[in-house]
């Protein structure tokens, strides 16, 4: 029996290489059967008796966290759900997509939630976290949290990025390809501190959305960034 388990959970992995959201904890292993991460909006894991007992304390203004990308890159966002059973995620977190390249671990210190969210003791939500792929297709995880004032940021240790694994938003770009030049930003990943440096890298994401046909015209504006991101630096 116990070979069996290892065996079915052996080829879940091979079968089904996506992402892991590590912290905040996950709902529940979306690699088992019937959870999937095609299916929005939490790879049709529920919440549960066992996930709401197992919520993840999570600082008032926003907290960390640890996803682990098997794809070799994807967009990503994240959105918040208020409640302790919701369906409805409809706080986006990421003012822009994120696009994440490498196949590994990012653990992102903070991420700091909008000011004006109006978020209080003891007040349950739900973290989703999808990915897009080169096809198009998404993918969900979902974490049961509950913000809490004495919830800590992940240490150091605990908070470890893969080597070669980044991730930073997608910038604004006109109509003709251009992108002015000076507010290019790329967010990379190294250590356990997120750090923020100008770069062109950024640029690689924008051409490639335009090559999928998935851009059409103007990206909003890299100046929100610094809300979202602020907690990075
Ligand atoms: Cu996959």
């Amino acid at each position: 029996m116990l070979l069996f388990v290892l065996t079915l959970l052996l080829s879940a992995n091979l079968v089904s290489a996506h992402f892991e959201l590590q912290y905040p904890v996950w709902r529940g292993d979306s690699f088992l059967p019937p959870a999937s991460q095609y299916t929005f909006p939490c790879a049709n894991v529920p919440t549960s008796a066992t996930s709401n007992a197992n919520r993840t304390l999570w600082p008032l203004d926003g907290g960390s966290l640890l996803i682990d990308f098997h794809h070799p890159w994807t967009y990503v966002s994240f959105n918040l759900g208020f409640g302790g059973n919701t369906s409805t995620f409809n706080i986006s977190l990421n003012p822009m997509m994120l696009n994440e390249t490498g196949n590994g671990t990012i653990c992102i210190p903070k991420w700091t939630l909008p000011a004006d969210l109006g978020v209080v003791e003891g007040q349950d939500a739900s973290l989703q976290v999808i990915t897009v792929g080169d096809s198009g297709t998404a993918l969900y995880n979902c974490a049961d949290i509950r913000f809490s004032a004495n919830a800590t940021l992940l240490s150091n240790d605990a908070c470890q990025n893969s080597s070669g694994v980044d991730i930073y938003p997608l910038v604004q770009q006109s109509a003709n390809g251009s992108v002015s030049g000076a507010t290019t930003v790329t967010v990379t990943a190294s250590g356990a501190a997120a750090t923020a440096t100008s770069s062109s890298g950024a640029l690689r994401c924008v051409v490639g959305i335009g090559a999928d046909g998935v851009a059409d015209g103007a990206w909003i504006v890299v100046g929100m960034l610094s809300l979202a991101f602020a907690g990075w630096l």
